[in-house]
C-alpha cells in the first residue's frame, strides 16, 4: 500500500506543499490518539470557555487547535494561520509560502458521545511581501485554495485530501504510525436518494429550500418522484465523508434567524475546504444562488450557506431557487 508522502511526492510538484501537509498530518496523529483516550486522558467535557463566535469551546478544541497551531508555526513552509478558535490570524514564518486556515474538531458537540469528529484545513499561497498579521491576504475565494482536506476520527482514522487533482482517501495504520492510500480520485455519484439537513430549522429556511425539501418528503408521489432517506449527524466532516463514499447531499442553508450570519458554517475554514473536495470528486457546491468557492470573503470568520453533494441533486436545489 502506498504511503501518504510517497503519493504526494508523485502527485504533487511542490515540495514545500507536501511538507506542509506532513505537518499537519504530525498534528492530526496526535489528535488522532487523543480522541480515541477519550476520558482516560481527561479531554472530555468543556474548557469553561467560549471562542471568538461565542461558542462554548470542549477541552479537545482547544487540546486541537494548540497542537495544529505548535506543529504549524515550526515550519519554515507557513507563513500563517487562522483557525476557527482564534479571535485573529497567527504570524508564523515571514519566508513561508502558505498559509493555513482550519476548523481544529469539527462537529465538537459530538465529542462526550463517542461521534465521529474531524479536523478540517484549507491551503492558500501567500506572497513574499505579504504581512501574516493582516486579516485581508487570508481573505482568497476557494478557488485560490492549493489544497484541502479532512482528517476523520471515526471507527478508523481516514484523511481525505485534494491539492487539485482529484480527491483521495488515506488510511491511518496505528500499526506503523503513517497514512496508506486506500482510495485515489474517488467520485461521487451524480444522483442520489440520501439527504442530510437539519430539519429542527425549517421554519427558518427560504420558502425556496422549504419548497424543495417538502417536495423530498413527498417521495414517489412528489414532482421529484423518488423515495428519499435522511441522515443528520451534527458533524459536517462525517456527513460529507459519507457523501464522498456513498453520494449524497449536504445543506447547511440560509436562515431568517441571523440574516447578517447567512447560515451556521464558515467560509474559510468548512465551505471553500469541503467544496475543494467535493468539485474535486465530481459533486458541487454551491450557496444556492452561486458556486461557494466564487464567494468574495470579506472577513475571516464569515458563515456561508452550504449546499453540496451529488451533482444533479445540488443543481436540482439551485433550480428550485432560480424558480
Ligand atoms: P462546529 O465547527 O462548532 O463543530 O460546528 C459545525 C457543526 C457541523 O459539523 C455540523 O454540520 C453542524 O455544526 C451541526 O449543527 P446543528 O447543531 O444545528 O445540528
Ligand atoms: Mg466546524
Amino acid at each position: 500500500m502506498q504511503r501518504l508522502r510517497t503519493f504526494l511526492e508523485h502527485h504533487c510538484d511542490n515540495p514545500s506543499l507536501v511538507d506542509v501537509i506532513d505537518g499537519l498530518m504530525v498534528a492530526c496523529k496526535d489528535i488522532a490518539y487523543k480522541v480515541q483516550l477519550g476520558s482516560l486522558a481527561g479531554v472530555l467535557g468543556s474548557a469553561e470557555q467560549e471562542n471568538v463566535q461565542g461558542e462554548c469551546q470542549k477541552k479537545l478544541d482547544v487540546i486541537a487547535n494548540d497542537l495544529l497551531k505548535n506543529s504549524l508555526r515550526a515550519m519554515p513552509q507557513v507563513k500563517g494561520l487562522a483557525s476557527e478558535e482564534e479571535a485573529d490570524p497567527v504570524a508564523c514564518n515571514p519566508d513561508g509560502e502558505f498559509l493555513v486556515l482550519f476548523d481544529p474538531l469539527d462537529g465538537s458537540s459530538n465529542i462526550d458521545v463517542n461521534v465521529t469528529v474531524g479536523t478540517i484545513f484549507s491551503v492558500l499561497a501567500a506572497r513574499p511581501e505579504d504581512d501574516a498579521n493582516h486579516e485581508s491576504i487570508y481573505l482568497q475565494t476557494g478557488e485560490r485554495q492549493v489544497a484541502a482536506g479532512y482528517v476523520l476520527y471515526g471507527p478508523s482514522t481516514l484523511l481525505v485530501l485534494s491539492t487539485g487533482n482529484g480527491t483521495h482517501v488515506f488510511t491511518f495504520d496505528p500499526r506503523i504510525g503513517e497514512f496508506s492510500l486506500q482510495r485515489e480520485s474517488v467520485k461521487i455519484p451524480a444522483t442520489t436518494k440520501e439527504f442530510a439537513i437539519n430539519m429542527s430549522n425549517q421554519r427558518f429556511w427560504l420558502p425556496e429550500m422549504q419548497n424543495y425539501v417538502a417536495d423530498l418528503l413527498r417521495g414517489e408521489e412528489g414532482p421529484l418522484e423518488k423515495r428519499y432517506n435522511m441522515r443528520w449527524i451534527a458533524s459536517m466532516v462525517a456527513e460529507i465523508h459519507r457523501i464522498i463514499t456513498r453520494g449524497g447531499i449536504f445543506m447547511y442553508p440560509y436562515d431568517s434567524r441571523e440574516p447578517a450570519k447567512p447560515g451556521k458554517l464558515r467560509l474559510m475554514y468548512e465551505g471553500n475546504p469541503m467544496s475543494m473536495l467535493i468539485e474535486q470528486a465530481g459533486g458541487k457546491a454551491t450557496t444556492a444562488f452561486e458556486d461557494i468557492m466564487q464567494v468574495e470573503p470579506t472577513s475571516i470568520h464569515q458563515r456561508v450557506s452550504v449546499v453540496m453533494g451529488s451533482a444533479d441533486e445540488v443543481d436540482t436545489v439551485i433550480r428550485y431557487h432560480k424558480g
